[in-house]
């Protein structure tokens, strides 16, 4: 059953300090994990805001020879400043701060996704578009709605790490991570409700 509290409306959203709680974790080959649980206070709130001003995109991909639907929706901001809820900005500054010195550059651009049930997912990749396939980075993701199950594995082989992500929970992958690792967001047999994950990257890195 989906739990309503999730979702609750009329709460304000507020961001509390990044370094409160926030656990690192080496994950080996140059890359690292940062957890913060409940960064983002509202977290129902803003997921009811997103939900419905974010224009959602159902994509469509070539795989194994036939174009197949991608089991999630997106939307991609160039410049965060566009989105339709200033508390987004406000997180990008605020990450972007505290990670000038992992960065040297802001986080400039959003990616979201709404996974609508537990049959959506993203299967396991790098962001490796650009300057990431061989430069570290910083990617910092904010989950908002339904708890997911967030895996990692080296490139390669290996074992893997796994983190379920909940409401207002910041996860941050960093250092070689998007060249050395892959990640990913499983498919979950029990019934959960929809998420949204907000993605900070630098300018050209996707
Ligand atoms: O939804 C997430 O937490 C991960 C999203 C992701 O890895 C991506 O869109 O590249």
């Amino acid at each position: 059953m989906v739990q309503d509290t999730l979702f609750s409306a009329g709460e304000e959203v507020e961001l509390r300090p990044i370094a409160d709680g926030l656990v690192r974790t080496t994950l080996g080959r140059g890359a690292w994990l940062d957890f913060r649980p409940g960064w983002v206070a509202g977290a129902g709130e803003l997921f009811g805001r997103l939900e419905r001003s974010v224009p959602w995109m159902a994509e469509r991909r070539l795989m194994y020879e036939r174009i197949v639907d991608v089991p999630r929706l997106v939307c991609f901001y160039e410049d965060c400043a566009a989105v339709p809820d200033a508390s987004v900005e406000e997180m990008r500054r605020a990450l972007s701060s505290y990670y000038e010195r992992s960065l040297g550059e802001p986080l400039e651009t959003v990616g979201m996704c709404l996974y609508r049930d537990g049959n959506d997912s993203v299967a396991w990749h790098g962001d490796r578009v650009g300057r990431s396939s061989h430069e570290d980075t910083v990617v910092a993701i904010v989950s908002l709605g339904a708890t997911r199950r967030f895996v990692l594995r080296p490139r390669g082989g290996g074992p893997a790490f796994r983190i379920d992500v909940a409401t207002g929970d910041l996860l941050v992958m960093g250092g070689s991570c998007q060249h050395t690792w892959d990640h990913a967001v499983s498919k979950s047999r029990r019934p959960v409700g929809p998420r949204i994950s907000l993605q900070f990257r630098t300018r050209g890195v996707r």
